[in-house]
């Protein structure tokens, strides 16, 4: 008799102390420099070189030092401006395809040191350091891999000449976030004096696999950005468009900048196997050099918006350009759209209908994992189901009738990215109303659907990989219809 009421005991004690297993891992996965990176959304790019002050989007490389010279530059008013739209990064074209360096690098004199900018001893990224350490902002750098000035452009020498600049910004200027390597890579150029067309093969001439090591050497938690990634990849177009399916996964070795990928970059690929996200380059104007001609072609503050549905809204970090003109200032009329857009940004999402109202799921995978994981406000949290269990639908009860138009999406990418098919619904009028057939999710999607009076919203996962993992689900009611 007495050991049977012990074993009981014991199985119950075991039983309720027992967590839920987590589910496991799911095909590629996001480091934790990526996950970093997810989380920015929205940073900005700054294009400057001597372009600024010749009026062209790519120099031939024979430009005068003496042309640049941003007679009122000042990187506070960027990082200010940046961090005021709501920004939390910066990106500086540390050299483009001219070559001319805006740090006084000490393997070139074609730079701002030979430049009459602070009688040659300004350092336009020193600068930016500071004020992005001042606001609050990460530092990024673009170094052109094409370089048109240089004359050994094309040697093997030049290997080593842009690896000693690659070396020079990542040990000289603290913590970078992000490295962009430029898919645009030779051609016709000044190249000292040559005055030629070289061409070098996209493929090998980099040799990108050991150029990357010394990004990895020296900044472990900068993310690197080119057409094939290795950690986040073009999204192959400058207009502003993530795709609505959008894979974080990419076949990577495959791929090189500046290969002919763009196809397939929008959507990444579903069967890839490394995790390599979207990142959408767009400039707030025509150019991404500033060009007087272009001060009435600013983006308005509503097609900012728009850019960020189609960025941030479709699974993709949007990298908004915003040039300084010939002082080194942000112009007023940028300024005035990347406000304008914080404050319609501010306003769409100011309300959240769905935070700590009642929800519930058609299965879960126990307490912890239960639907109200996706309105809590915590991004650790999330609902799951069993691991086979690859559909499920969550309800969210908005208590009462509410008008809403938009809803925000986010899988638990930690995990990998699952969701192949979703649908979101509106239950109005005694019946439920399709408002969104959708694919893919990740890190986020935001969607807008036309105002609809609902009491219920549903989330059905259709079809996933594995258990679907929703982290955080939110319903707006945004101006406008
Ligand atoms: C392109 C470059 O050729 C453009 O000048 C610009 O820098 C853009 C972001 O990338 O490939």
């Amino acid at each position: 008799m007495k050991m049977p009421l012990i074993c009981l005991f014991l199985t119950l004690t075991i039983f309720s102390c027992s967590k839920i297993e987590p589910p496991k891992p799911f095909g590629p996965l996001p480091s934790e420099r990526q996950l970093a990176w997810h989380d920015m959304e929205y940073y900005m790019f700054v294009h400057l070189t001597v372009n600024t002050f010749t009026d062209k989007e790519w120099g031939y490389g024979d430009e005068k030092e003496s042309v640049f010279n941003p007679t009122a530059l000042d990187c506070r008013q960027w990082a200010k401006v940046a961090r005021d739209a709501g920004m939390k990064g910066i990106i500086l074209t540390a050299k483009h395809h001219d070559g001319f360096c805006l740090w006084p690098s000490e393997f070139t004199s074609h730079s701002v040191k030979s430049s009459v900018w602070k009688d040659g001893k300004g350092d336009v990224l020193m600068e930016l350091r500071k004020a992005c350490d001042e606001f609050g902002l990460r530092l990024g750098v673009y170094l052109s891999p094409w370089d048109r000035n240089s004359a050994i452009y094309g040697t093997p020498e030049y290997l080593t000449y842009y690896r000693n600049q690659l070396h020079e910004l990542l040990t000289g200027y603290g913590n970078i976030f992000e490295v962009w390597f430029d898919g645009a890579n030779g051609g016709d150029g000044f190249y000292g004096g040559a005055r030629e067309t070289r061409k070098i093969d996209n493929k090998t001439f980099y040799d990108w696999a050991n150029t990357h090591k010394i990004v990895r050497d020296l900044q472990p938690s900068a993310v690197m950005f080119s057409d094939a990634g290795p950690d986040v990849r073009w999204v192959g177009n400058e207009s502003g468009m993530g795709s609505l399916t959008n894979w974080c996964l990419l076949k990577k070795d495959e791929m090189y900048p500046g290969g002919d990928f763009a196809g397939i970059l929008g959507a990444g690929q579903e069967d890839g196997n490394y995790w390599v996200p979207a990142e959408v380059d767009v400039s707030i104007r025509p150019g991404w050099f500033y060009h007087k001609t272009q001060d009435s072609l600013v983006r308005t503050p509503e097609n900012l918006m728009e850019l960020y549905y189609s960025s941030v809204g479709r699974n993709s970090n949007l990298l908004l350009n915003v040039p300084p003109d010939r002082r080194g200032l942000l112009h007023e009329n940028d300024v005035k759209s990347l406000l304008g857009f914080r404050e319609l940004l501010n306003k769409e999402f100011e309300n959240d209908l769905a935070k700590g109202k009642k929800s519930f799921a058609s299965s879960s995978r126990g307490k912890e994992y239960g639907a109200s994981c996706v309105n809590d406000g915590n991004p650790e949290t999330y609902w799951a189901t069993d691991d086979n269990q690859t559909t499920g639908e969550i309800i969210i009860d908005l208590g009462v009738e509410s008008d809403v138009n938009r809803i925000l999406i986010q899988e638990y990418i930690k995990l990998g990215q699952r969701v192949q098919e979703f649908k979101v619904s509106a239950f109005t009028n005694g019946e439920w109303l399709n408002l969104i057939d959708g694919t893919t999710i990740g890190h986020k999607i935001i969607r807008k659907f036309p105002v609809v009076k609902a009491t219920k919203i549903k989330i059905t996962i259709s079809k996933a990989k594995a258990c679907p993992l929703i982290s955080n689900i939110e319903i707006y009611r945004a101006p406008g219809v």
